[in-house]
């Protein structure tokens, strides 16, 4: 535990502790206050898992606090626009928007989009579930179903629990393959790793080994000893053939977790027919390779497999998820040192509640969406599939939409379309920060604190971090008086959409909320449980009841030196809980009480996948991110908009060559869906016949109040995509491998003129 003084007053002048919530690597934070003013950010040295790492976008948190632009009052829609209003006025136009569609057309006509930023506003994520049993709507939508479902659903349906992912134990593992993911560049994704690019070159310092199968060779590949790079869309076909190439050899080795294994049999069935040679032309890689890379990672001492956006956002997404983890139980590296392994969080885990070992398993497609009937995935239907709800008239139409931290306007495939929904609706309430392509077409924006005015405990990314750490941050502001915190702003909403009004008691509403909680607490202990949180409110007493209802916690006195809330205030750099154990079968909540190697629903996909023939196009559009860029947010920071243009299309130069194409020529992308006009940026790392693009960019809309991200708007990316192409098992949306045709739009000037 770190023993170095705090400052605790927010806006006090001194050094602040605080966490960095713009991606899941949550790294910790220096941040020097003089003279009520954030004048500088440095990483924590003694951050409990970044250790004072830090990119180029925590230092920006300083810009971001004093952007102009970034919006410190709600606004109301009135004839004349948007104008700044009071948080008083902004909830009784929200209840005045809300309720008549709710009384007259029902709850299914008020859908929920939750934003990825919402997933870290430690608030937003503590009411959610509080918001969206108080509508009763089916419509929720999040960024989950343009990103990660698939690999949930995967491994819910493998190890019993939506959460329970594994992650590679990058600090200890003698191999790693990263299929699908840039960690140098994103930090991790379903893998909290911060400083990803300083631990895979420690990775290698000690003599292991890197390999990135990946199209284009990125800055992680750049790293690695191998890249691959497979045709997009096909790694399924790749896997299946490492995984046929083990059962073949008999080199099948479930090591300490034998015992607790069912379906290989069924497996093995399932990969019969795909060799490496009937898997070269299908994925583009050499069947030798595919056989080498198979013999390495089955002779190394540990190793672990691990993808992400790159393999989830695809038509065949859960499959792939899937077969990633199979190959790391067949091979022994499953929930060992070294291997793939299960973190054990402090709060909120998904396989550390309930019976060890067993419990009911994971369901998906409850209830299908009205217009595609495609199915609910944890409690959601895809965002692909949201512009639908909308536009499609008839009985549960989508009339009014909350949004939360998000950005569809620019984030979904087919944003004509989505864009179009946007105003098509009746009402628009918007929780957001910024007046962007989405809000911009709001009836309500209300805003929320930046994030260094709130207080922060990262309640979904502890379950995949490498280490297992607590940390809690204060302050480092005060929130003006025109902002409210989230939690009230959450709690409003629940009110607002229960009948209860805008006016309402949202402390009496709160202890109602949190008592529910406590269901599984027999009746006679609930108000000693209750008292001894007292006289904490709202996520605070939440988060406290989680902690000591934990795995470390104090279970309220049970255990007089575990973990509670008190404890991480005591320990502004975190807590360290130790490295990864091996927890199986004790994680597990599969009904069978084993890891399910062959759902039946994951067998057939793989039939799906192996019977598509389908041709390759001649062109395939994939995505990229960048270092000092977030997603559809942030270019409004001239600290991280400084520098080369970013939105351009990438080519292969032997590619570029037969379109007629040279850097810096503008070409024109179509697909099924749209077309759009970019800045090409040759690029040999690309596989031939692969471009890329990056999303998030488009900021040239009307009525949007970007005055920086205006300059350089780039272009977006999701008018090309199509929405229906989706993860065949959750309607995840494929959101890497759109078939594209490009022109160049060079004006060829005739030299006799
Ligand atoms: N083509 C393509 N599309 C993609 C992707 C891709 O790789 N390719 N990636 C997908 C992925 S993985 C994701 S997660 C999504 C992300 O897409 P979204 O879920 O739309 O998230 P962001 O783009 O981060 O937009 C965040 C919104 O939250 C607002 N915001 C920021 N901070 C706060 C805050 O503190 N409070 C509130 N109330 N609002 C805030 C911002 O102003 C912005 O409007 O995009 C997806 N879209
Ligand atoms: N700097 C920065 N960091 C971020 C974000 C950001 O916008 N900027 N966004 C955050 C979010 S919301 C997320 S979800 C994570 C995502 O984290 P990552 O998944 O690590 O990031 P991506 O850059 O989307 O990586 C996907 C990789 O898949 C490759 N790829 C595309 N198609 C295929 C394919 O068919 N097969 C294979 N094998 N590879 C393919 C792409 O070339 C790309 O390199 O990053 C987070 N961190
Ligand atoms: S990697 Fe960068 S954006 Fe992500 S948490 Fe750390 S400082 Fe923030
Ligand atoms: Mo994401």
């Amino acid at each position: 535990m770190s023993t170095h003084a705090r400052v605790t007053a927010p806006g006090t002048d001194g050094v602040h502790h605080h966490t960095c919530t713009l991606c899941e690597a949550g790294c910790g934070l220096d941040v020097t206050v003089a003279g009520g003013r954030v004048t500088l950010i440095r990483g924590d040295r003694h951050h409990v898992s970044s250790h004072g790492y830090l990119c180029p976008k925590g230092t920006a948190l300083k810009d971001l606090q004093y952007d102009p632009d970034r919006l410190t009052r709600p606004l109301i829609r009135d004839a004349g626009g948007l104008i700044a209003s009071d948080t008083e006025a902004a909830f009784v136009r929200v209840e005045s928007l809300l309720r008549p569609i709710i009384d007259q057309h029902g709850p299914d006509s008020v859908g929920i989009v939750i934003g990825n930023p919402a997933v870290h506003r430690t608030g937003i994520v503590l009411y959610l579930l509080d918001l969206i049993a108080a509508l009763g709507s089916p419509n929720v939508y999040s960024s989950a179903s343009l990103d990660q479902i698939p690999k949930q659903t995967a491994s819910g349906l493998m190890f019993g629990d939506f959460y329970s992912v594994p992650v590679p134990d990058i600090d200890r593992t003698d191999m790693l393959v990263i299929v699908g993911a840039n960690p140098v560049v994103s930090n991790g994704s379903m893998w909290t790793v911060p400083n990803a690019k300083g631990r895979l070159r420690d990775l290698r310092a000690r003599g292991g080994r890197l390999v990135v199968i990946d199209p284009r060779r990125t800055e992680t590949a750049e790293l690695a000893d191998l890249h691959l790079a497979p045709r997009p869309g096909t790694d399924v076909y790749l896997l299946a053939a490492m995984l046929n190439t083990i059962v073949a050899e008999g080199a099948v080795s479930l090591g300490d977790v034998a015992d607790h294994v069912a379906g290989l049999d069924e497996l093995q069935v399932a990969v019969a027919g795909l060799t490496p040679e009937s898997a070269e032309p299908r994925c583009g890689i050499d069947a030798d390779a595919i056989r080498q890379l198979t013999h390495d990672l089955c002779a190394s001492s540990s190793a672990a497999v691990y993808g992400r956006m790159g393999t989830t956002t695809q038509l065949h997404g859960t499959t792939t998820s899937w077969l990633i983890d199979v190959l790391n139980v067949v091979t022994g590296n499953l929930d060992r040192p070294g291997g793939a392994m299960f973190p054990r969080p402090a709060a909120f885990g998904g396989n550390t509640n309930g019976e060890p070992g067993r419990g009911p398993g994971v369901a998906i497609g409850r209830y299908h969406s009205r217009v595609h009937a495609l199915p609910e995935v944890m409690g959601q239907f895809p965002m692909a599939t949201l512009a639908d709800e909308i536009l499609t008239p008839g009985d549960g139409r989508i009339r009014a939409l909350i949004t939360i931290a998000a950005n569809p306007a620019l984030s979904t495939p087919d944003s004509a379309a989505m864009q179009h929904a946007l105003q098509s609706l009746d009402a628009l309430v918007c929780l957001d920060v910024y007046v962007n392509e989405t809000t911009r077409h709001a009836d309500v924006v209300i805003p929320g604190p930046s994030p260094l005015e709130n207080a922060h405990y990262d309640v979904f990314f502890s379950q995949y971090a490498v280490r297992n750490t607590a940390h809690l941050c204060a302050p480092v502001l005060d929130t003006p008086d025109t902002v409210i915190d989230d939690d009230e702003t959450m709690l409003r909403l629940v009110a607002i959409v229960a009948g209860a009004g805008a006016a309402a008691d949202v402390d009496r509403l709160d202890d109602e909320l949190t008592e529910q909680l406590l269901a599984d607490v027999p009746p006679e202990f609930r108000p000693a449980v209750l008292q001894s949180v007292a006289p904490r409110r709202r996520s605070a007493r939440r988060l406290d009841l989680a902690l000591r209802a934990g795995p470390y916690g104090d279970g309220f006195g049970e255990r007089p030196h575990g973990l509670t809330l008190a404890a991480l205030e005591q320990a502004p750099s975190g807590i360290d809980l130790g490295p990864m154990t091996p927890r199986v079968p004790d994680a597990l909540r599969t009904p069978s009480g084993r890891i399910e190697l062959a759902p039946p629903e994951l067998l057939d996909a793989l039939a799906v996948a192996i019977a598509d023939l389908t041709e390759p196009p001649e062109f395939i559009l994939i995505g990229r991110r960048h270092l000092r860029s977030n997603n559809s947010w942030m270019h409004n920071l001239p600290v991280l908009a400084k520098g080369a243009t970013r939105c351009t299309l990438l080519v292969h130069p032997d590619d570029a060559a037969v379109l007629g194409l040279v850097d810096g020529d503008t070409a024109q992308v179509s697909s099924e869906v749209g077309s759009i006009e970019v800045p090409v940026e040759l690029d040999d790392g690309l596989r031939r016949g692969v471009v890329s693009l990056p999303h998030g960019w488009g900021h040239d809309q009307p009525g949007t109040l970007l005055q920086v991200a205006a300059l350089r708007p780039g272009t977006n990316t999701n008018l090309l995509l199509d929405r229906a192409r989706r993860d065949i098992v959750t309607g995840t949306a494929a959101l890497n491998s759109t078939p594209v045709a490009i022109r160049s739009l060079r004006t060829v000037v005739d030299p006799a003129e």
